[in-house]
């Protein structure tokens, strides 16, 4: 419970409210996020509201307020959550992580920027020159992801096109030593140019770069000429700057090279026309432009062109129709751009992993993963990316529910604590809907997809509507043809814990698929450039070779979905839950009914009931007795009751906390954080005099 706020400020914990009612949470978070208080807590979890503005919040005098400083004696702040999981991970030698989650734009990343700042700037107090460079590194590679990875949407000038995870590792006395790197789903939908590293690369080559560069990658002056990009993003000259400088952490200079060359050659191949039929399109200047792959030139022609099929025992080249053609350069141009993402993530990860041996083998190593993902969306237009994205929120929400809300439930009533059940909806539901095996929408996509001949988006909507008929959470314009949401037939609805969604099926099948012509692999495979031919292993195959059928695009998502979930359950969490108050990017705007929403679906009063109806912390009887059996005469050394229980009933009704504590079947359970406090304090006092005495004793002996 925070104190150090004046209560004009509002309540800082939610617990803390007089009633529990959607009404006094809601008046509660305007009143702070009017005055400018945009965090709060529900007990360990953080409330925080975007203010869209600079705060000065984040300095070096903030951090020294934190700095090993519990939760509760100062006012809500990323950084106390930082300090909380990092004490955690210190003290008690557990792998923490800390998940943020909330829709898009309402302050994952920057949430998660600052976090990181934090842990930075509070370790290494000794300035090790190796631990120094390990958090430099790991301070950069966010400025290369992000440049990489976020592009401008509708929803956020900044968004974040891919799910990260990252692991930074620890050695024994608290100091980074190293990190990985989890990405996840980067979109390829159309539009996705908008990549803030394509914009400010196009623009840096026309405005800022040298000649002789523009010459090197053959780059038009020509900004028109370059059909990607003209949907947009943000980003000016100075960040391609920053992200050199970036680089520097360990690319080496021919690998800067090649992905320039890449972002070139994804320019160009925006520039290719289709219009004029299969056999126009290519010109020879282009031709030579290409040859940034270092691949021949006639095989850049052939692969646009032509496509190899093995029919039998032979292998023909089948001309590609003008639809297929254009099909296949984009899906050439954003293969490119994914497999350079993951390779620029998998570089990182071999720049930044622990390095020291003794400490990767030998030593205490600690690691706190920060989840920063992109949040729930709903576009105009909602396809497979966005079903993804709306789907692992969907698996975040849940794993929030299992850790805060039912175990906590459940392990009240195992303990046999006087507990009246708290209601939540669980959507467990529409977890199931998207990833059951053989039921599941994925699942439905998927053997749609395997169908041989007609394999078509309205394939998949029937095999919806037939297998999904009945289930709460979905509906399609045939199950439903009055349904005003509906606008299209070929949209099907699922019910979100967040909202309802329409999606478009337009597409599902080849983004399912994601299939690159062979002919592609095969050309970058045979590129003379070795980095750019490490990124395109399975190009090594010949024609015939090809047979296993590669993992769809939703199984793969899906398996690395339950992966994350999995190694997040196994560490202790920390939660930041990020609101946006509205949709203008205004400091000054509370939208009263969107922060209702989101407040209701994030589960924020069932969290608040759970924690107030609940206890701070727990321990088993003997673990707690063997920490704190000092502070009692009744306990110390040993004790002669007849059960450990009662002997923690004893020691605590000694120190006058036992209004605070409930008595379980095999842990004793503290409501406040406060009253652990003062143990631990009286214990370390304890323990100072128990030391001098032995050292009186010692002294005496000798
Ligand atoms: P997101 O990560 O949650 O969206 P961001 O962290 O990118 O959202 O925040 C969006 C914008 O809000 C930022 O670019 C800032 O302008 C502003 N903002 C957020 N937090 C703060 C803060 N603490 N102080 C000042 N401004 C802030 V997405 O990646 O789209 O799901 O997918
Ligand atoms: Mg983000």
């Amino acid at each position: 419970m925070a104190e150090h706020e004046s209560l004009e400020f509002g309540k800082a914990d939610f617990v803390l409210l007089d009633t529990v009612s959607m009404e006094e949470f809601m008046a509660n978070l305007k009143l702070r996020f009017e005055k400018g208080r945009i965090y709060s807590y529900i007990g360990e979890v953080v409330v925080s509201v975007n203010p869209y503005r600079a705060m000065n919040i984040y300095g070096r005098d903030t951090i020294e307020q934190y700095k090993g400083r519990e939760l509760y004696e100062r006012p809500p702040h990323l950084f106390a959550i930082a300090d909380a999981a990092y004490k955690a991970m210190k003290r008690r030698n557990k792998d923490t992580c800390i998940v943020i989650s909330g829709e898009s734009g309402a302050g994952k990343t920057e949430a998660s920027k600052y976090i990181m700042q934090y842990i930075a700037a509070i370790t290494n107090p000794n300035q090790r020159a190796e631990v120094e460079r390990v958090k430099n590194m790991l301070l950069k590679s966010n400025c290369v992801l992000e440049a990489f990875g976020n592009a401008k949407t509708n929803r956020n000038d900044n968004s974040s096109r891919f799910g990260k995870y990252m692991d930074i590792n620890f050695d024994f006395k608290g100091d980074p030593i190293g990190g990985h790197i989890n990405n996840y789903l980067l979109e390829k939908v159309s539009g996705w140019l908008g990549f803030h590293i394509i914009c400010v690369f196009h623009l840096q080559l026309l405005s800022g770069a040298p000649d002789s560069l523009l010459h090197s990658l053959h780059i038009k002056k020509d900004p028109k000429a370059y059909t990607y990009i003209k949907i947009g993003g943000s980003g000016n000259t100075s960040h391609i700057v920053l992200l050199h400088t970036a680089f520097m952490i360990g690319f080496t200079g021919d690998e800067i090279q090649t992905v320039y060359k890449i972002l070139a050659t994804i320019l160009h191949l925006s520039y290719i026309n289709t219009d004029h039929g299969p056999f126009y399109y290519l010109n020879i200047c282009l031709l030579e432009e290409l040859d940034l792959l270092s691949t021949k030139e006639e095989n850049v022609e052939k692969a646009l062109l032509y496509r190899t099929v093995a029919t039998g025992r032979d292998v023909i080249e089948k001309q590609h129709t003008t639809q297929e053609a254009s099909y296949g350069r984009d899906a050439l141009a954003k293969a490119m751009y994914e497999r350079l993402f993951c390779w620029i993530v998998g570089r990182i990860n071999d720049i930044i992993e622990v390095k020291n041996y003794d400490a990767r083998i030998h030593g205490k190593n600690t690691v706190i993963g920060v989840l920063d993902i992109y949040g729930f969306e709903i576009f105009q237009n909602n396809s497979f990316e966005q079903f993804c994205i709306n789907y692992c929120n969907e698996k975040l929400q849940q794993l929030f529910i299992q850790l805060v809300l039912k175990q906590e439930q459940e392990e009240y009533q195992r303990e046999g604590i006087p507990w009246k059940h708290i209601d939540y909806f669980n959507n467990q539901i529409i977890v199931d809907l998207v990833e059951q095996q053989h039921k599941g929408i994925f699942s439905i996509l998927d053997e749609a997809c395997m169908n041989v001949g007609k394999v078509t988006d309205e394939v998949f909507l029937q095999g919806l509507d037939v297998k999904l008929a009945k289930h709460a959470h979905f509906s399609s314009r045939k199950l439903s043809p009055t349904d005003k949401s509906l606008e299209f037939d070929r949209d099907f609805r699922i019910r979100h814990y967040a909202g309802d969604v329409a999606y478009s099926v337009v597409g599902f099948i080849d983004k399912n698929k994601d299939t690159l012509f062979q002919d592609f692999k095969r050309l970058l495979y045979n590129s003379s450039n070795p980095v750019l031919k490490g990124m395109w292993p399975e190009g090594k195959l010949r024609i015939t070779e090809v047979t296993k059928r590669p993992l769809t695009a939703a199984t793969l998502f899906k398996n690395s979905m339950i992966l994350l979930v999995e190694n997040l359950a196994s560490k202790e969490p920390y939660y930041v839950r990020c609101i946006k108050p509205n949709d203008v990017k205004s400091p000054l705007l509370f939208e009263h009914e969107r922060c209702r929403h989101q407040v209701e679906y994030l589960g924020l009063l069932e969290n608040v009931r759970v924690r107030r109806a609940g206890f701070a912390y727990r321990q088993t009887y003997p673990r707690f007795l063997q920490r704190y059996k000092m502070i009692s005469e009744f306990t110390w050394p040993n004790h002669d009751l007849p059960s450990d229980k009662e002997a923690v009933k004893k020691l605590l009704q000694g120190c006058r906390f036992d209004h605070d504590v409930a008595y379980g079947k095999t842990k004793v359970f503290i409501r406040t954080p406060r009253t652990l406090f003062s143990l631990e304090e009286q214990r370390a006092e304890m323990v100072q005099r128990i030391i001098l005495f032995l050292q009186k004793v010692w002294r005496g002996a000798l």
